[in-house]
């Protein structure tokens, strides 16, 4: 018999997930055995989320893509037939080719977003190849667009405070965060903090898991932070506990800030949030009295026509109270701009000043977009599952003069419309080097297996595309050795990075792991200071930075729909794996006002779409507000529809950002 070969080797999780965990894989015979954490990142601590050790099932899975396809049926059938490599990829390149000749260049539109991606497999050879060809530009606004603009703006990117340090803090304040999900790495250290006395308010329509634990719960009406959180720093000011004397030391704007804070009492914010006045108090005295305190600022409120204000108004208070300068005192929220390596600039080649595409809009410009795209080019993205307007991307997937390349790991929902399918390797058969963006860690792994069937990496498969349309140069860096050295050069302390990089096999910036607000951190922005009403942006908000937009509820349509993470796939990805039927859940108060209780079937509805699916009726929500995870796939509901078939195109205050939240739907028995 022969002896089977078990190695044990290191990796790191490239997901998009705050934590980018070290791991240890076991290879048996060049098959993935098991995955599991290990201290490297500190952070890690061992233990790793179940989506992840379960890899394999991604892996070796039904749905994974072995070798490249073209189209055989109808778009949308799944329908294909296997074809070499040399094949798909002449296609491709001859398609490229055609279409920047007969429409120009703005008629190709690459469509990635890469939140799973990591310094290697986008911006690199990728970018090369489309501003080569001088293809359309892609914002990428489907996530995190509204929370850059409010950093970069009042803060000028700086990052905030270390996980690790939520240890000293005595006041913890999760808002519009879901840890218990989406970076559960956090999850053990705030239950630590907890047994060490601190206090844990969640501000968040749902009742979370860390909810339940919380001292205080504000569930604010989704798209109403902005309210509650001017009603905090009217109070700040108003009652003599802002901090005057950081703010004129370290901030402009606080006057102005006041000003505009000021119309928000907290009754008036009660009145637009929902929130009681009592627990508006409650939470401006114990933060104003509380020191170490920290927020914890997620995702959720950015993601509605308020966003960016909102995110800023929240940033904002740890600066009037005068939270900063302490371990466990300031905010989080992403610390990836610790890191300012720049993959993109070992393009070869400026960004060209083409059309640039808000991801948003992706839907209304593959039908009505001028010039029409003809060629789109779909990696590191699962469209049809994550984009607003979903009957609209459907129906452009669905156009016959569109050429649609989709390179991907598994056959997702927006594969079935492609005309050629590419197989992309996943982090364990690629090399990638990933930085967190709530640990500060950076790390680089090698491939631990052979690629998957003929699976191929994102920086050869573009490569290999400038090469057949003639655009590449000599002295392009490709492989990723070439990458990676070209992207620390970019760094003073590039050589020490590459050593620490080699051993122990991790790296952090030059003010470590676990530094502090105003102390070893402070603004980016040119004085150096926090812009508390930056000019930039007051003039980008539709009506000036802070002001309140009303909600966009109406008697047709008037709950709100919001798609937090779950924590069995991040965004779409692994969403092959779950193949259950989904739910919408609601108040039992909406549900007896409908007549419909827990496991009915039901409709979803407004002008966008509809989705057909089971009921659950569930006290976690507040009345007038249903929840439908984000990520799923048409397998996960009854009519194929998603969430994302309800949710607007229409976009936040700054940076173009997705209003995922602001789905306004109606309810009715099926
Ligand atoms: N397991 C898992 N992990 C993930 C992801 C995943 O899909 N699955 N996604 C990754 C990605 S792409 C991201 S961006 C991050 C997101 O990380 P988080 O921001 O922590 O997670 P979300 O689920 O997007 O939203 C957080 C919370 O916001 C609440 N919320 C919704 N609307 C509002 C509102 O208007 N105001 C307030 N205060 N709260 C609101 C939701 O109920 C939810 O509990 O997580 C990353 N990690
Ligand atoms: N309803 C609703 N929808 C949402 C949100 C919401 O709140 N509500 N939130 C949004 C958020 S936060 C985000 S970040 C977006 C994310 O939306 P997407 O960017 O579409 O993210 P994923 O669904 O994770 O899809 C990533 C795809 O890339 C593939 N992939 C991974 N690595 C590689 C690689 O190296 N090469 C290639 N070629 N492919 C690879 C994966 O298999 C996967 O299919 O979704 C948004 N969608
Ligand atoms: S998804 Fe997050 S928690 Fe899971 S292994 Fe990756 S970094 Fe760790
Ligand atoms: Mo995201």
């Amino acid at each position: 018999m022969r002896s089977t070969e078990t190695e044990i080797l290191p990796s790191a999780c490239p997901l998009d997930c705050p934590d980018t965990c070290s791991l240890e894989v076991t290879v048996t015979d060049g098959r993935v055995e098991k995955l599991e954490g290990t201290r490297l990142n500190p952070l890690t601590a061992d233990f790793i989320c179940s989506k992840v050790r379960r890899f394999g099932r991604h892996l070796y899975g039904d749905e994974r893509l072995r070798y490249p396809m073209v189209r055989r049926g109808p778009k949308g059938s799944g329908e294909f037939e296997r074809i070499d490599w040399d094949s798909a990829l002449d296609l491709i390149a001859e398609n490229l080719r055609d279409t920047r000749d007969q429409h120009g260049g703005e008629a190709i539109l690459p469509l990635c977003y890469g939140g799973s991606n990591g310094y290697l497999t986008q911006d690199t050879t990728d970018a090369r190849l489309f501003r080569r060809l001088e293809s359309s530009r892609l914002a990428r606004t489907v996530c995190a667009a509204a929370t850059s603009r409010a950093v970069a703006g009042l803060y000028g990117k700086m990052p905030g405070v270390a996980f690790e340090d939520y240890l000293h803090a005595r006041l913890i304040v999760i808002w519009g965060a879901n840890p218990s999900a989406a970076g559960i790495h956090l999850v053990p250290i705030i239950q630590q903090a907890q047994k060490n006395g601190a206090k844990l308010v969640v501000v968040d329509p749902r009742r979370t898991p860390l909810a339940k634990k919380a001292d205080l719960h504000l569930a604010p009406h989704p798209g109403t932070d902005l309210p509650v959180a001017l009603s905090l720093i009217r109070w700040l000011f108003e009652s003599g506990a802002a901090d005057l004397d950081f703010l004129a030391e370290h901030a402009s704007g606080s006057d102005e800030l006041q000003r505009r804070a000021a119309p928000w009492t907290f009754e008036r914010a009660a009145e637009t949030s929902g929130v009681a006045v009592t627990d508006l108090e409650a939470l401006a005295r114990l933060y104003s009295a509380t020191d170490p305190a920290v927020i914890r600022c997620g995702w959720g409120p950015e993601r509605n026509r308020n966003g960016g204000s909102a995110i800023a108004a929240i940033l904002a208070l740890p600066a009037v109270a005068g939270k900063f300068r302490r371990h466990g005192g300031g905010y989080t929220l992403s610390n990836s701009g610790a890191w300012r390596l720049n993959s993109a600039a070992l393009a070869g080649v400026d960004e060209p000043t083409t059309r640039l595409v808000n991801m948003n809009h992706v839907g209304e410009m593959l039908l009505r977009g001028e010039p029409l795209i003809h060629h789109l080019f779909v990696y590191n993205a699962n469209p049809l599952a994550t984009l607003p307007e979903q009957e609209k991307v459907r129906a452009g997937l669905s156009r016959e003069d569109l050429f649609t390349v989709v390179f991907d790991q598994v056959m997702t929902d927006t594969a079935r419309y492609a005309d050629v399918v590419l197989p992309a390797t996943t982090f364990l058969e690629h090399h990638e080097m990933r930085r967190g963006y709530g640990t500060f860690a950076l790390i680089e792994a090698q491939p631990v297996i052979a690629p998957v069937g003929e699976s191929k990496p994102n920086y050869q498969v573009f490569s290999e595309l400038c090469h057949r349309l003639e655009l590449a140069r000599e002295g392009d860096p490709e492989s990723p050795q070439e990458l990676v050295a070209g992207l620390l050069a970019q760094s003073e302390r590039g050589d020490e990075l590459r050593a620490a990089l080699d051993d122990p096999g991790i790296a952090f910036p030059e003010t470590g792991q676990t530094p502090v607000q105003f102390v070893d951190l402070f603004p980016g922005t040119a004085d150096g200071k926090i812009h508390l009403v930056p000019e930039a942006l007051d003039r980008e908000a539709p009506q000036g930075l802070y002001t309140y937009q009303d909600d966009p509820g109406s008697a047709q349509a008037p709950l709100a729909l919001i798609s937090p993470s779950t924590s069995r796939t991040v965004s779409s990805t692994f969403g092959q794996l779950v193949r259950q039927q989904v739910a919408v859940e609601m108040n039992p108060i909406d549900a007896t006002a409908r007549g419909l209780s827990s496991g009915d079937k039901v409709r979803v509805f407004n002008t966008s779409g509809e989705v057909e699916c089971k009921l659950r009726v569930s006290q976690d929500l507040q009345p007038g507000v249903a929840m439908m995870p984000k990520g799923l796939w048409s397998h996960n509901t009854l009519n194929g529809a998603t969430p994302n078939a309800l949710a607007p195109d229409t976009l936040t205050d700054l940076a173009g950002g997705a209003c995922f939240n602001d789905a306004r739907v109606e309810i009715e028995a099926l």
